[in-house]
């Protein structure tokens, strides 16, 4: 979790070489390098058109400088060590120190020049998934354009014709180098500020990884068994909050770059899609939803007002996604009796413990014997006891008195007396022909 030493050190991740640090103004624009996983809160901007800029939860937004009228960047694909989790890195291919990439944030009208230097071992290219731009820049390898040869730099220059939300990733070994890691967010805010503002505006990509407990680098040839669900490359219990000052507008950004669809599910509110792929939902066009399904590359914005407070679970809603790898592959002994089997193996292994037996909550509350390098696959701790989640889930964290651009965690919301679900404490009813049919272990019938 973000807390607030994280929040006042924000950008002192940022380290720019020095090769590039020297270079003139019509040379290469600056390669900024992220090396920490703590979400980076970007200034509001003071030149220029005004926007809100976004905040890329376990991310960061790529800086960038004017040279004339054009907007320049440097976008270096290379292989990176991504702190998915506490207690596990991963050897990924990403951009600028990290996987997923910093976020690209512009103002529609605005003339990007975005540099793409290739340090990885084969070739790449850069697709601007969603643009409206030039044949020529669409960043398909060999048709739009020659792959970037390794140690090579290329540039995309382009108008941004439209705002909205978009995503990069490559174009080029596609199947591999999107499973290492390689993807990013591409925002452009309205020209006008007074467009759909908001208050808070989050982004989220969607990946997905492929990398056995214990191992550091992702199995690329893995069509569709995946074992560890992201958010910007990161796994809960470690993925930053959403802080949300009470009564501020909030927009979600959500993009999806796995090999399947998530519904998103988040608790506490109904939303409205106000944006997808293809730009802005007309007000007269949405509908109210508690739960957005996020297709296969593409993406969705939803819109709220923060008017109820409280600490309101975000994740997807396919349970296997908010689940760590250690859960796959794990046979079902709910309802087995494995007393026997127990003595049995315990005079070879004293230490055996069996479990399972009774579902698997008990494997949110111990801290098992897990190979190095990896996540629990039901973790985190709530106020009130084990969350036993994993991956694709975080908390929307709505309070009074959060200043403008504060961004830091509240920790655990207290709820006032009298709305926390209570125990029963009087009498019970005879609960013994349920508990009769459970150690049985025999269906009863009738
Ligand atoms: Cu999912």
């Amino acid at each position: 979790m973000m807390n607030r030493r994280q929040m006042l050190t924000a950008g002192a991740g940022l380290m720019v070489t020095g090769a590039a640090a020297r270079a003139q103004t019509t040379g290469l624009p600056e390669a900024a390098v992220m090396e920490t996983a703590a979400t980076q809160i970007t200034p509001r901007p003071t030149t220029g058109p005004d926007y809100n800029p976004v905040v890329t939860l376990n991310g960061w937004t790529l800086p960038y400088r004017m040279n004339g009228n054009v907007k320049e960047f440097h976008l270096v694909a290379e292989p990176v060590e991504r702190e998915m989790a506490d207690g596990m890195t991963a050897n990924l291919w990403g951009y600028n120190g990290q996987s997923t990439g910093p976020t690209i944030e512009a103002v529609e009208g605005d003339r990007v020049r975005i540099f793409v230097t290739n340090k990885l071992p084969e070739h790449t290219s850069v697709h601007w998934h969603g643009m409206i731009l030039p044949s020529g820049m669409d960043g398909v390898g060999g048709l739009s354009h020659k792959a970037i040869p390794p140690g090579k730099t290329y540039v995309y220059e382009f108008d941004l014709v439209k705002s909205g939300t978009f995503m990069y990733h490559p174009h080029a070994d596609e199947m591999v180098q999107m499973a290492m890691g390689m993807m990013g967010m591409f925002v452009v805010h309205p020209k006008d500020p007074a467009f759909m503002p908001v208050d808070r505006d989050f982004c989220i990509m969607l990946n997905a990884f492929d990398i056995v407990p214990g191992s550091y680098t992702p199995r690329v040839m893995t069509m569709t068994d995946f074992n560890l669900w992201c958010w910007n490359s990161r796994l809960f219990p470690d993925i930053d909050p959403l802080v949300v000052g009470l009564g501020d507008r909030v927009r979600v950004r959500v993009g999806n770059l796995t090999m399947t669809n998530h519904p998103i599910h988040m608790h506490g509110y109904d939303f409205e899609v106000t944006c997808t792929d293809g730009g802005w939902v007309p007000k007269a066009a949405r509908w109210p939803e508690v739960s957005i399904d996020i297709p296969v590359g593409a993406m969705r914005a939803y819109e709220f007002d923060a008017v109820h407070p409280g600490d309101w679970a975000i994740h997807c809603h396919k349970s296997h996604h908010t689940m760590n790898a250690m859960g796959h592959d794990v046979p079902n002994f709910i309802g087995a009796d494995k007393r026997r089997v127990t003595d049995m193996i315990r005079k070879h292994q004293p230490e055996f413990m069996p479990m399972g037996s009774s579902g698997m909550a008990e494997m949110g509350m111990m801290s098992m014997e897990i190979p190095d390098n990896t996540v629990p696959m039901m973790t985190g701790w709530g106020p009130h006891g084990p969350i036993e989640m994993g991956g694709m889930f975080s908390v929307v964290k709505v309070r009074d008195g959060i200043a403008p651009g504060d961004y830091s965690d509240p920790g655990w919301y207290e709820n006032p007396p009298g709305t926390e679900a209570w125990e029963w404490t009087g009498e019970l009813p005879d609960f013994t022909r349920n508990d009769n049919a459970r150690t049985k272990l025999t269906p009863t019938r009738g």
